[in-house]
């Protein structure tokens, strides 16, 4: 390692006097003018987990559903899947250590994560579309390469498609090919091939509104449309050429608004969708003939993709298990239906794909969403082994179901949740089961539902436990709470730091919209009380 040319280098991606950044929920994010040194940071530390692990590693430069002026980084591990919590650790160090720490924080890395130091390294890097991204990732590049690693730089993707690339390198090919157009072949193929029953036929392409959040879901959407445009006809909204990214629009804007993003045309009973800045979160929605909105988000596409996934099994009949995935945020009538109807397991992580990820692998095969729309399917290796034997062997109707399955493994982007590889998947179920969204939307009531931010001086001041569902700290905090609830009916609220801006956010549910909303105030209150909050007190009235 050439701590001289690493310090050079540094002094030109200099860190802001008395910075400090948490690796969050999905990476590092704040301001975009402050994360100079953090991708530059990335670049090195990315080359360090390349050696360990003998295999590319992939850098994303984007901060998905934040505002515009934000960005971020996230790191790829070879599997294609989030950064493992160890390295987390090392990041953060590698990341607030002050100028002249950190050839030592490098060497300190080095040792106690065993890193041969002359083993060769290879980093993916991609981007999405805000303004600063492009400046930022040439500081990753400058990171990567100082410290002599080789570098590839796919340019302008999507967040999984960036975990696509990485995981297609690391499985020498055997996942996909590592190109653009490799991921569009490989998805589209799987999509035509499952839903050629449905749409033989002849003209019965159906067409999808798509809100993408004037961000890169657009670009790649648009060059991906043709590859499967015999079966599905996308309309793109907000594609970037006017608004701003994620403003009033996007996955986030609508679940968290629970209301259509702007710059769409939406018809009376048509299914509308919507990604997030980086293309990794999908929730859908349509208005009713009254006008009425209605929102599906990843809970409900949960239920879908499950039902769906389960009596495939019932058919292929091999006793394969089947478990979902969900976070506090999930709506209690869908994991109530899930446990109680479709009589699935479910389990409850932290928030972050990379918790639900982790436990979806315990399963043959693991559905994992959360409620914002962010989520995938992973398929255990023997599972895999098993529907293709099955889908060549087996006879007529469990042949057909093992070769279905076979092509939902190729659809779904088993890396990470990815808004494209789902719409697919969703629109494949819609069209093979002949479902309307609406008797989609029908399998359960939603519970009404709220969230809200709430500014702290020091969102780190709270800590959760059972899965973020409980305050652990600041004293009297989850007391207060509990107390709120109880006057409710079917109430639940619970409070938590958000690891990728700077506020807390507040869940609450119960029997009507309205208490739901004084639930949601009232709890918002008691944090901004008894957390510190700053700025303007919590308002009712939404
Ligand atoms: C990221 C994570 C998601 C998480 C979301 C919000 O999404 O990948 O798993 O749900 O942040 O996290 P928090 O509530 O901690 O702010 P994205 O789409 O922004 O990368």
């Amino acid at each position: 390692m050439d701590l001289d040319a690493v310090t050079k280098q540094s002094v030109l991606h200099a860190k802001p006097d008395g910075l400090i950044l948490q690796y969050g929920t999905a990476g590092f994010r704040t301001k975009a003018e402050h994360l100079d040194h953090v991708m530059f940071r990335m670049g090195l530390l990315a080359v360090l987990r390349s050696k360990q692990t003998k295999s590319a590693i992939g850098v994303m430069v984007t901060a998905s559903h934040n505002p515009e002026e934000d960005n971020g980084v996230k790191l790829v591990d070879p599997l294609g899947e989030m950064l493992a919590a160890s390295w987390e650790e090392h990041a953060t160090c590698l990341a607030n250590a002050e100028e002249e720490h950190l050839p030592r924080v490098l060497v300190d890395i080095s040792e106690k994560a065993a890193v041969d130091l002359h083993q060769d390294a290879f980093v993916v890097i991609g981007r999405d579309t805000r303004p600063s991204s492009e400046k930022l990732s040439q500081s990753v590049i400058d990171g990567v390469t100082v410290l002599g690693g080789q570098f590839h730089d796919y340019g302008l993707l999507t967040t999984p498609q960036l975990h696509y690339m990485v995981f297609c390198r690391n499985s020498k090919g055997q996942y996909g090919k590592a190109t653009v157009e490799g991921y569009y072949q490989k998805l589209s193929s799987a999509f035509v091939e499952l839903t050629k029953q449905a749409f033989c036929s002849g003209d019965d392409r159906r067409t999808l509104r798509v809100d993408c959040a004037n961000g890169i879901g657009a670009l790649k959407l648009a060059e991906m449309r043709h590859y499967f445009s015999q079966g599905l006809s996308v309309q793109l909204f907000n594609d970037g050429t006017k608004g701003k990214l994620n403003h009033l629009c996007g996955a986030d804007f609508v679940k968290s608004h629970q209301k259509p993003p702007q710059g769409i045309e939406m018809r009376a009973n048509e299914r509308c969708c919507s990604f997030d800045g980086d293309a990794d979160r999908i929730v859908y929605y349509y208005h009713d003939a009254d006008g009425q909105f209605h929102l599906i988000d990843g809970d409900k596409i949960a239920t879908l993709i499950s039902s769906f996934l389960k009596e495939l099994l019932l058919e292929i009949g091999d006793g394969l298990s089947l478990g979902v995935v969900q976070t506090a945020y999930a709506n209690g009538s869908s994991t109530r239906y899930l446990e109680e109807v479709m009589k699935v397991p479910v389990y409850c992580t932290k928030t972050g794909v990379k918790h639900l990820h982790h436990k979806a692998q315990e399963f043959d095969i693991g559905v994992y969403f959360e409620a914002n729309g962010h989520g995938t399917v992973l398929f255990s290796k023997a599972a895999e082994t098993k529907i293709k034997q099955l889908a060549k062997e087996s006879e007529d109707e469990k042949r057909k179901a093992a070769k279905m399955l076979e092509s939902i493994i190729d659809l779904f982007n088993q890396t990470i949740g990815d808004a494209i590889s789902d719409m697919l998947v969703i629109e494949a179920i819609l069209a093979l089961k002949g479902l309307t969204v609406q008797q989609w939307d029908a399998l359960y009531t939603d519970l009404p539902n709220r969230q809200l931010k709430v500014k702290v001086a020091d969102r780190q001041g709270i800590s959760t436990t059972d899965a973020e569902r409980q305050v652990v700290r600041p004293p009297g905090l989850q007391e207060a709470i509990n107390a709120l609830v109880k006057k409710y009916r079917l109430s639940r609220a619970f409070v938590r730091p958000s690891g990728t801006e700077d506020i807390v956010r507040v869940y609450a549910e119960a029997d009507s919209q309205e208490n739901t909303d004084s639930l949601a105030y009232e709890v918002s209150l008691a944090v901004f009380q008894l957390a510190g909050g700053i700025g303007e007190r919590p308002q009712r009235g939404f």
